[in-house]
């Protein structure tokens, strides 16, 4: 047992797999697997977490595009505030603008930003702090296709690793085919990642009102027909003359990855609280950078777990697989 582990008496009971250090050590809780600082902060919300009605969740799983939600859905609402007088994302990476439940709330989970109802988490649908449920607050969530996923996630895991060096760090780290082994058992952060998808994607067909559904690749095609979806769903839409002005498109382009990566605190800053460099959050942001990680063998892997995982279920990650039509292996035949 860890110790100062909060809930030792749950988490020392969870299956668990070994991480880059202790406090990144992963377990399984409720079906998914959480690392240790996120999941005691977890446990916490879950006990304690009072959602108010006009709260908006932004949630997903790790590296599908949560840094991009995060600046479009903060430039649209506080717009009013920020198009003439210079916006506080050119100065604080998108995660520092409002709380991530699990790094933020963990001590304090009544803590709100002022004057901005925004809260964003990893936590999956079926682990969430009852009242957010319960309060039927607004919920968006993104998913990205589980190969781009799975290249995002490997490349800040090689970032995480220098800052995990020091006398509990675990040597030597897995290597490329043991992690991806590992994601497409599910026991990666927040993982299995199609599962963390589906529970939201029910929900968004179940109440469309209260649960919007977005895809990275979807975002990428059409960002001024999802930026006006989003203000319109998060009671906020641009008005005729807004749009006249281009508000929409200026929103695009402050939360651009072009813009955004290139700002000076998102290439040299850190966040303190995730304890990652804020660089991490900005690689290459582009749609089938899978093609320059993965063997013929790893892309037949994910593919036929994504396959299995969603068969019956009526989603498809749609877009991207599209994409890749043309290059579709032989290697499904490997899917058991
Ligand atoms: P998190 O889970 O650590 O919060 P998250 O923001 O969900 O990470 O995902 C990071 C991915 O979004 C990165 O993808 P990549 O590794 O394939 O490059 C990152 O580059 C991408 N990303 C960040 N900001 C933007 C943006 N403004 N537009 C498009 N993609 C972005």
């Amino acid at each position: 047992m860890e110790t100062n582990m909060r809930y030792p008496e749950i988490i020392s009971a969870l299956p668990k797999r070994e991480g880059l250090a202790p406090s990144l050590d992963f377990y399984e809780y409720q079906g998914f697997w959480f690392p240790l600082v996120y999941l005691e902060a977890t446990i916490t919300l879950q006990e304690h977490f009072k959602a108010n009605p006009e709260d908006i969740f932004l949630c997903s799983s790790v590296k599908t595009g949560t840094t991009w939600l995060k600046a479009l859905a903060f430039s649209i609402l506080t717009r009013d505030r920020f198009m003439q007088s210079p916006n506080p994302l050119l100065n604080t990476v998108p995660h520092e603008c409002f709380p991530l439940m699990e790094v933020d709330l963990g001590d304090d989970p009544s803590y709100r930003t002022p004057q901005l109802p925004l809260l964003a988490t990893h936590i999956p649908y079926t682990s969430l702090p009852k009242s957010i449920l319960e309060s039927g607050c607004k919920i968006i969530y993104i998913c990205r296709e589980p190969k781009d996923t799975f290249t995002s996630y490997w490349h800040m895991l090689q970032t995480l690793k220098h800052l995990s060096a020091g006398p509990d760090a675990r040597e030597p780290a897995p290597s490329l085919e043991e992690e991806l082994e590992m994601f497409c058992q599910g026991k990666s952060a927040f993982g299995p990642c199609w599962d963390h998808v589906l529970g939201f994607w029910r929900a968004s067909i179940e109440r469309p009102e209260t649960v919007l559904f977005l895809k990275y690749e979807e975002l990428k095609k059409d960002e001024l027909f999802y930026v006006k979806k989003l203000a319109e769903f998060m009671g906020k839409p641009f008005s005729q003359e807004e749009e006249i002005e281009g508000v929409p498109e200026k929103i695009i382009g402050m939360c651009s990855f072009r813009n955004l990566s290139h700002l000076e605190v998102n290439k040299s800053g850190f966040y303190q609280k995730g304890q990652v460099y804020n660089n991490s959050f900005f690689r290459k942001g582009v749609v089938g950078d899978w093609k320059n990680l993965l063997t013929e063998d790893m892309k037949v892997m994910i593919d036929c777990t994504t396959e299995q995982k969603l068969q019956f279920s009526g989603f498809t990650f749609g877009s991207s697989s599209e994409q890749e039509t043309e290059g579709k292996s032989d290697g499904m035949e490997y899917c058991s």
